[in-house]
């Protein structure tokens, strides 16, 4: 994209806001569209510069609407089985998601970080441990700030770490981190990627351009990852954590103690219990922005500094407050039921527990196991609850309950909450449908709690 001529932006949520501010200060001509037809035009318009040369187009997208149109850029919650992807294919537009637009403007370098759960995490860490050693570091993505947003502001000294999920995955063309990491895979989002071999082959396709100059952090535990990690066909250094298993290369755990791997040699990195995160998972985590922070070239002693310093992020396992004895937990972060179950498994007492949302096709019947005696009551919303009730009552949970919003979901908690439980949202399930996105969830569970 050399010259920039019309370019059609899908999607004016973040992603595609920020998409079209920066075609926009590229001297491009943009179109703006959303499906939702709801959407209040002026209110959109109002986010650009006076004179902006943007348009809008809300509802439905007409063919003609695609006249010299020289590419489209996806935003990434935009299924590509959406009818009006296909009339952009047929017009041989090209699609590139928001992603690889912010890719292919950014300079400097880049760490990508990708798998089903924890992401959000190591990416907040791997940008605090880059902030305390490099000048001018940017850390966005799936996590909040579009990659969009900030790749002008990008230089050749520049060190930007993505979070990155499969939905921008799916849109890349010549997307080539540095150094990448896939943390886990396990299944989510079935109900756009379909099936599992399609997900992975997605959350893979991060390393897809990668050469033997770049790094690839893998999860050694995750047996798809493994293999994966062993494949000749991949090209980058492949450096690989365990939280199971002694590695003679790679990072892994003896006990409390992180280790590092080389040739069979193991030198010591750092004690779990001198860092404020909790649980195996997080664990794998920090071993990962360990691993990709060195890849990057940061000395281990600053690594290790910062990994000290650094607190859980907002919406993952986030105490709350205590009120009457009880302790509330948010963990809208919760989108899958593998997120959901590490978080049950984190309390540390009884838990009432709040689950459910937008059906995303997954499976609940790990997450019901999980209870194992620990959940008293759960307490349901949104579109799944009959799906997630039916499947609690085939595994012998009987005390479940209805709520028609978090406020009432809260006040049932509340109510059945004894000194010494927690009540934690951890839904398994993603916040469309009740909710703008799990960030407003969490937000509003945190009200909902403080003003009990
Ligand atoms: N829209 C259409 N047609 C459709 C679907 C959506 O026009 O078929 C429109 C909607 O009407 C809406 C807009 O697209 O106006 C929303 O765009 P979007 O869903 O891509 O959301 P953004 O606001 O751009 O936020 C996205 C990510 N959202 C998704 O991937 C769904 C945010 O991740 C991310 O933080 C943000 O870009 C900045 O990079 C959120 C998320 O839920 C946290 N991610 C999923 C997850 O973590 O599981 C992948």
């Amino acid at each position: 994209m050399n010259q920039i001529q019309k370019v059609l932006v899908a999607g004016a949520g973040k992603s595609g806001i920020s998409s079209a501010r920066l075609l926009l200060d590229m001297g491009g001509d943009v179109i703006l569209y959303d499906g939702n037809a709801t959407l209040h035009e002026p209110s959109i318009l109002e986010q650009f510069g006076e004179g902006a040369r943007i348009s809008v187009i809300l509802g439905e997208l007409m063919p003609e609407d695609l006249a010299d149109v020289y590419l489209c850029i996806m935003s990434p919650g935009i299924s590509l089985e959406t009818p009006f992807v296909e009339r952009i294919r047929q017009a041989q537009i090209p699609i590139w998601g928001e992603l690889q637009l912010a890719y292919h403007c950014a300079r400097g370098r880049l760490a990508a970080i990708t798998g089903t759960n924890g992401k959000t995490t190591t990416t907040a860490l791997v940008g605090e441990i880059l902030k305390a050693y490099f000048d001018d570091v940017h850390v966005v993505g799936n996590i909040g700030l579009p990659y969009t947003d900030a790749a002008l502001s990008t230089g050749d000294d520049s060190v930007t770490v993505a979070e990155v999920s499969s939905f921008q995955l799916e849109t890349i063309t010549d997307f080539r981190p540095n150094v990448s990491a896939i943390l886990n895979i396990t299944p989510d989002h079935l109900n756009r990627h379909h099936t599992m071999e399609c997900y992975i082959s997605v959350k893979e396709g991060i390393t897809r351009n990668q050469t033997e100059e770049d790094t690839c952090v893998l999860n050694y535990d995750d047996p798809v990852l493994n293999a994966f990690g062993r494949d000749a066909a991949l090209k980058p250094k492949v450096v690989f954590f365990s939280s199971r298993s002694r590695l003679e290369d790679g990072y892994y755990m003896d006990g409390h103690m992180i280790m590092y791997g080389q040739e069979g040699k193991a030198s010591a990195v750092m004690d779990v219990r001198e860092m404020n995160l909790l649980g195996r998972h997080n664990f794998e985590n920090v071993m990962a922005a360990i691993a990709v922070t060195r890849a990057l070239g940061v000395p281990m002693a600053v690594i290790v500094k910062a990994v000290k310093a650094f607190k859980a992020v907002e919406h993952r396992i986030e105490f709350v407050t205590e009120r009457l004895g009880v302790k509330y937990y948010n963990d809208s972060k919760g989108t899958n039921p593998d997120a959901a179950i590490q978080a049950v498994k984190a309390m540390p007492g009884p838990i009432i527990l709040i689950g459910g949302g937008y059906d995303k096709g997954s499976s609940y019947d790990e997450w019901i196991e999980s209870f194992g005696g620990n959940v008293k009551y759960l307490v349901l919303i949104g579109q799944t609850r009959d799906k997630i009730a039916k499947c609690a009552r085939e595994h012998g949970f009987e005390n479940i309950m209805y709520a028609e919003d978090m406020a009432e979901a809260v006040r049932v908690c509340a109510y059945y909450a004894e000194a010494g439980d927690c009540v934690l949202l951890s839904p398994a399930c993603a916040s469309w449908g009740m909710f703008r996105d799990y960030e407003e969830r969490g937000r509003i569970f945190k009200e909902c709690v403080r003003s009990l």
